[in-house]
């Protein structure tokens, strides 16, 4: 064989080499470890769905774990997907501080970290790659917004607000949107404003005492998640006065039970958040893994369903 032949040989073997070798990089199956909030609402369990069937249909082999709602619970999480050296981590972080120690030891490690649905204060926003969701601020206004262009009622418009988890970036940001729009029309007030941290349970108990406290004083009812009015509106019936007519339900996710409730004429308006954020994240997971740049935000996008477009839209509902 000629020397030249062999030249030629040798280099299409090495190249054949080397683009196997790119395939099975391209190929490698990424790890993600994801570290949910927990179980607590409707919301949360079509997100956790989101999020495994997306990983199954983009070949990303996912590690979760649920916290709870206890940031320790996620702190613990994180840190083993570090000891296990997962490729990328991502978690919906169940309040918004106490998250630098923990994010510093993924840099360290050199581990990128994505932010889903809920946002972290933190001072380096290097300590993560990109947050993806909704904004929350936003929601709140969309709320406020639509209870001054559609309360009907003269005079004094007594309010009472069921938080969201203490300390959480939804519960923080959708009480400052609602206050930013309705203190442009002083009439409406918040007389009572507690937390139901986004549960049936606790909201139809917070609800509870707001009658006992306040009874037909109530004008409406600001939820920030459809769990908690939901659980408000068996409270209200309970108290013999009709949720959606005597008090003016607004909350906020627009998952099924919400359209249900609209249906039935006891919830006035939801808020869209949308849960299904797997597939954008599985995205980011890969393009991060392949060394791309990433957007520092990508917003998701909602709209607002009041009670009248309830039974035409439900059929659309996919959460
Ligand atoms: O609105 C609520 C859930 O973080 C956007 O958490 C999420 C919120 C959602 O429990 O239902």
């Amino acid at each position: 064989m000629s020397i030249s032949r062999r030249c030629v040989l040798t280099l299409a073997g090495g190249l054949l080499l080397a683009a196997t070798a790119g395939v099975q990089a391209a190929d490698k199956k990424i790890t993600l470890g994801f570290a949910q909030v927990g179980a607590e609402s409707e919301w949360r369990t079509a997100n956790t769905q989101s999020i495994k069937q997306s990983a199954k249909e983009a070949g990303i082999n996912l590690k979760f774990s649920d916290a709870q709602q206890k940031q320790e619970n996620q702190i613990k999480a994180i840190r083993s997907y570090i000891a296990q050296k997962v490729d990328v981590i991502a978690f919906s972080p169940v309040v918004e501080s106490g998250w630098e120690t923990v994010l510093q030891e993924a840099k360290a490690a050199k581990i990128p970290v994505i932010l889903t649905d809920r946002a972290v204060s933190v001072k380096d926003d290097s300590l993560y790659v990109t947050f993806i969701g909704s904004d929350f601020v936003e929601e709140g206004r969309r709320a406020g917004k639509w209870l001054l262009d559609n309360y009907k009622g003269q005079g004094d418009v007594n309010i009472v607000e069921l938080q969201g988890t203490v300390g959480s970036a939804p519960a923080i940001d959708r009480k400052n949107g609602f206050e930013e729009v309705i203190k442009a029309q002083p009439r409406f007030k918040i007389i009572r404003s507690q937390t139901g941290d986004f549960t049936r349970a606790k909201g139809k108990e917070v609800m509870e005492a707001f009658l006992k406290a306040e009874g037909k004083k109530i004008n409406v009812l600001y939820a920030h998640n459809d769990d908690m009015a939901i659980g408000a509106i068996q409270a209200i019936e309970e108290a013999g006065l009709k949720p959606g007519k005597d008090i003016i339900i607004i909350s906020i996710d627009a998952v099924k039970g919400a359209f249900e409730a609209m249906i039935a004429g006891k919830l006035n308006v939801t808020v869209e958040c949308n849960p299904q954020l797997g597939p954008q994240l599985m995205e980011a997971a890969k393009a991060v893994v392949a060394g791309k740049q990433l957007p520092k935000r990508i917003v998701t996008k909602e709209g607002v369903f009041p009670m009248e477009v309830a039974a035409k839209e439900f059929p659309n509902r996919k959460y």
